[in-house]
């Protein structure tokens, strides 16, 4: 009998959750769930470099205008709005935070 035929029905129903979470690479509510660094390093886009510049906002804008999709890594870094509780979007909020950061 495996391990998991072994959990009461309610635990059974949370590993399903998880194992669902984890094959989605988010929760129900599109929240990925890389854990979110929100340091807006989003370029180059699948290897960020060191340094926040205008390349992360070019690749941030591209996001926002649906040009490119952003992974679960890049919203691990450049999903910075609403603060403190990332919606698993990156969208104009986002660039403008970004915006803020680079060119102020
Ligand atoms: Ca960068
Ligand atoms: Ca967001």
């Amino acid at each position: 009998m495996s391990d998991y035929a072994n959990l009461p029905p309610e635990l059974q129903d949370g590993a399903i959750q998880l194992a669902r979470d984890a094959a989605l690479g988010c929760n129900k509510q599109g929240v990925p769930l890389n854990f979110n660094y929100a340091d807006r390093n989003v370029a180059f886009w699948g290897a960020p470099d060191t340094d926040v510049n205008g390349a992360d906002l070019l690749v941030c804008l591209q996001f926002v205008l649906g040009l490119k999709t952003p992974t679960n890594e890049d919203l691990a870094h450049g999903d910075l709005y609403p603060i403190g509780a990332p919606d698993g979007q990156i969208g104009l909020p986002d660039d403008i935070q970004l915006q803020k950061l680079v060119l102020f």
